[in-house]
C-alpha cells in the first residue's frame, strides 16, 4: 500500500481495434475502481512488440488508447495512466525477475503456446518472457489487486509465484497481488457465435462491435446478430445469443437483468436487437465524440502523459531501489 488506499494495477495493449467487450468488461469498470483504489493503468506498449508491429501504427494506436482511457472517464489526476515504455523500471525489473523464473514455468503458459502457433515465423524470447514483464508491471507498484479477465489468470498466478519466491529468499519485498474479479456478466460474447468471447482479433468484423464503429454499422451488426429459433426472450444459458444481447443492453443502460427481461416480455427478437443497438449507440457515440475532441487538445494530452509518467516512475523507482539493495547491486553514488 503506497498511501491509505489499496493499489490496483491493470494494463491494455494498443494492438487491434478495441471492442465493446474491452470497454464493458474492462475500461468501464476501471473508471469506477479509481474512486476506491490508487489505480495505475498502463498502455502496455512493451508487451505489444512481442508480435511484430508497424511503428507508425503502434505509435498512433498507443496514443489513441491513452486518449480513450481519459474519454472513458478515468481522471488523470486521480489514477496514474501512462505508457509502459516511458517508465524504464519495467524493463529493469523484468530482467531481474527473468533470473528468478524457470523455463519450465514459462513453458506451461497457454498464451505462449497459442501465440507461438499463430506467429510461427516469429517465436521470440520476448513472447516467451511476456508473463515476466507482466509480473514486473504489477510488482513495481506494490499492487494489491489486479482486475484481469480469466485468460490472464495464469499470468497472475505466475506473478504471485515469482513474488513469493523472491520474498522467501530476500525477505518481504513485494506485495503479493490478488486477482480482482469483476461482477458476473462482464464477459461479452461474439455477435456471430455467442459461445465465443467477443475479441478484437476475430477475423469476422460482424462478430465484434468496435469502439469506433459508426452508429449505422452498430445497428446493422446487431440486426445480423445470431440468436436462436425459440422466439422467446429469456435470460438463460440455452439461449446464449439472447442472453448476450440482454447482457449488453443491461451494461449499457444500467438496467437490472430481471427488469430487462420483463420489459421485453412478449416482444420479438427484431425489437430487442434494435433496442440493444440503440443502447450501444447511446454509449459509444458520446465516447467517440470525446475522443475526437481530446485528440485535438495536443498540449493537454502531452501534459498528462508527461506528469503521469513521472508519477509512475516515482513509485516504480522506490520498489526497484529496494530490489537492487536486496540482491546486492552496489549503491549508486549520488
Ligand atoms: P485478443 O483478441 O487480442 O485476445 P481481446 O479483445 O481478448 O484481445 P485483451 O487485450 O486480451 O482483449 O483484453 C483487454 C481487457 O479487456 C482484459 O481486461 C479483458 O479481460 C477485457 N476483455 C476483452 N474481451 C472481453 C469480452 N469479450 N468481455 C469482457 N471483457 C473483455
Ligand atoms: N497481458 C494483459 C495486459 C497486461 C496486464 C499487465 C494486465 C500487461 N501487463 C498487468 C494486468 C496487469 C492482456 O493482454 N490483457
Amino acid at each position: 500500500m503506497l498511501d491509505d488506499r489499496k493499489v490496483l494495477f491493470s494494463g491494455m495493449q494498443a494492438t487491434g481495434n478495441l471492442t465493446l467487450g474491452n470497454y464493458l468488461g474492462a475500461l468501464k469498470n476501471w473508471v469506477k475502481l479509481s474512486d476506491d483504489y490508487l489505480c495505475f493503468y498502463s498502455v502496455v506498449d512493451m508487451h505489444s512488440i512481442t508480435v511484430r508491429q508497424d511503428p507508425a501504427t503502434l505509435r498512433k494506436r498507443a496514443r489513441a488508447l491513452m486518449i480513450l482511457y481519459i474519454a472513458a472517464g478515468i481522471d488523470p489526476e486521480k489514477a496514474v495512466i501512462y505508457f509502459q515504455s516511458h517508465v524504464s523500471a519495467h524493463a529493469e525489473l523484468a530482467w531481474i525477475l527473468d533470473c528468478y523464473t524457470y523455463m519450465g514455468e514459462m513453458n506451461r503458459m497457454t498464451q505462449f503456446k497459442d501465440k507461438s502457433a499463430k506467429h510461427a515465423d516469429n517465436i521470440n524470447v520476448g513472447l516467451f518472457a511476456y508473463p515476466v514483464l507482466m509480473a514486473a508491471d504489477i510488482l513495481l507498484y506494490q499492487t494489491d489487486l489486479v482486475p484481469v479477465g480469466i485468460d490472464q489468470m495464469q499470468h497472475l498466478e505466475i506473478c504471485r509465484d515469482i513474488a513469493m519466491r523472491f520474498n522467501n529468499i530476500y525477505g518481504p519485498t513485494f506485495t503479493i497481488p490478488e486477482a480482482y474479479i469483476g461482477k458476473v456478466g462482464a464477459k461479452i460474447m461474439s455477435l456471430q457465435d455467442p459461445l465465443k468471447k467477443m475479441s478484437k482479433s476475430d477475423e469476422n468484423p460482424n462478430a465484434s462491435i468496435y469502439l469506433m464503429d459508426d452508429p449505422d454499422t452498430i445497428r446493422r451488426k446487431f440486426k445480423r446478430a445470431v440468436t436462436d429459433s425459440e422466439a422467446c426472450i429469456a435470460y438463460r444459458d440455452e439461449q446464449p445469443g439472447i442472453k448476450n444481447l440482454l447482457d449488453i443492453y443491461c451494461a449499457c443502460t444500467g438496467t437490472g437483468t430481471a427488469d430487462a427481461v420483463k420489459a421485453f416480455e412478449g416482444r420479438g427478437y427484431g425489437e430487442l436487437k434494435e433496442a440493444v443497438g440503440e443502447s450501444v449507440v447511446a454509449v459509444l457515440e458520446p465516447l467517440q465524440k470525446r475522443c475526437a475532441e481530446l485528440t485535438k487538445e495536443k498540449d493537454y494530452i502531452d501534459g498528462i502523459i508527461k506528469a503521469n509518467a513521472e508519477k509512475a516512475a516515482y513509485f516504480a523507482s522506490k520498489t526497484l531501489r529496494k530490489v537492487h539493495r536486496k540482491i546486492g547491486f552496489p549503491d549508486r553514488i549520488r
